[in-house]
């Protein structure tokens, strides 16, 4: 059964790929190995998020469908996040490469009510973060304007303005 599939993409230092970018464009390439009818959102820099300071993000999405079931796909997408030279590290820490599972097909894993639950299992779905991060959501909308929030019933327009808007995150291009 195909199943539709979100996927949000980060890097933001040099892999075995090359720059931020390079890597991002290139992942894209390998994961519609195994993803079909990927659409590619725009490239965007962003602000660093979190507690670590590091090197500005490109940060995009993607979506496309697929049959592989959760933990499958997540197991497809650390190996490309390792082809493209991520080696485990700091929760937050720069990284060559991350690829996150946003959404696929509703699914709903680890959340408790509207909150992730606690000593959630190593996949939540939907990503748990989603809703507050201006550089997945503005990305997405590229991709999935008319997503809505499997969870919190919200759109992402929504999402987006509760979130505050989307700050810094602006198109690679425009820089
Ligand atoms: N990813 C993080 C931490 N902070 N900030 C931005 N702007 N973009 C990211 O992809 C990002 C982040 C951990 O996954
Ligand atoms: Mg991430
Ligand atoms: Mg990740």
């Amino acid at each position: 059964m195909q199943r539709r599939v979100l996927i949000a993409l980060g890097a933001n230092v040099e892999g075995l790929w090359g720059g931020p970018a390079t890597s991002i464009i290139r992942a894209f390439r390998t994961i519609s190995e195994f993803v079909a009818g990927v659409e590619c959102s725009r490239l965007f820099s962003t602000f660093p998020v979190g507690p670590v300071p590091q090197p500005a993000f490109v940060n995009a999405a993607l979506a496309g469908s697929t049959d592989l079931p959760a933990e499958a796909l997540l197991g497809a997408l650390k190996t490309v996040e390792m082809s493209a030279g991520r080696q485990p590290s700091e929760r937050w820490g720069p990284r060559p490469l991350d690829l996150d599972i946003i959404d696929l097909d509703g699914i709903q894993i680890g959340w408790q009510g509207t909150h992730a639950a606690p000593g959630a299992p190593q996949l939540s779905l939907p990503h748990p973060e989603t809703h507050k991060r201006a550089f997945v959501l503005v990305p997405l909308r590229d991709v999935a304007p008319g997503w809505v929030h499997p969870v919190l019933g919200l759109d992402i327009e929504t999402m987006l303005r509760r979130a505050g808007g989307i700050g810094d995150v602006r198109p690679l291009d425009d820089n």
